[in-house]
């Protein structure tokens, strides 16, 4: 498991942040998912022999925003 931070873009309320939460959640190979719209900021717990930062990325994006990875 890895732990990793990414900043979120384009997130307007709670609701958004619930949002990302639930669908980061539903993917197959993420253990935890926390979401914060104060910080505009994810922080994804996943199983790295099963997804990649860049899959993260793109389950975001579907959900609708814009994420790119915590230096
Ligand atoms: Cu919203």
């Amino acid at each position: 498991m890895i732990k990793k931070n990414y900043n979120i873009e384009g997130m307007h309320c709670g609701a958004c942040s619930t949002g990302i939460e639930m669908f980061l959640s539903n993917t197959e190979g993420v253990k935890s998912a926390k979401v914060s719209y104060e910080s505009k900021k994810a922080e994804v717990e996943y199983d790295e022999s099963r997804l990649k930062d860049g899959d993260i990325i793109k389950t975001i994006e579907e959900a609708g925003f814009k994420a790119s990875p915590v230096a």
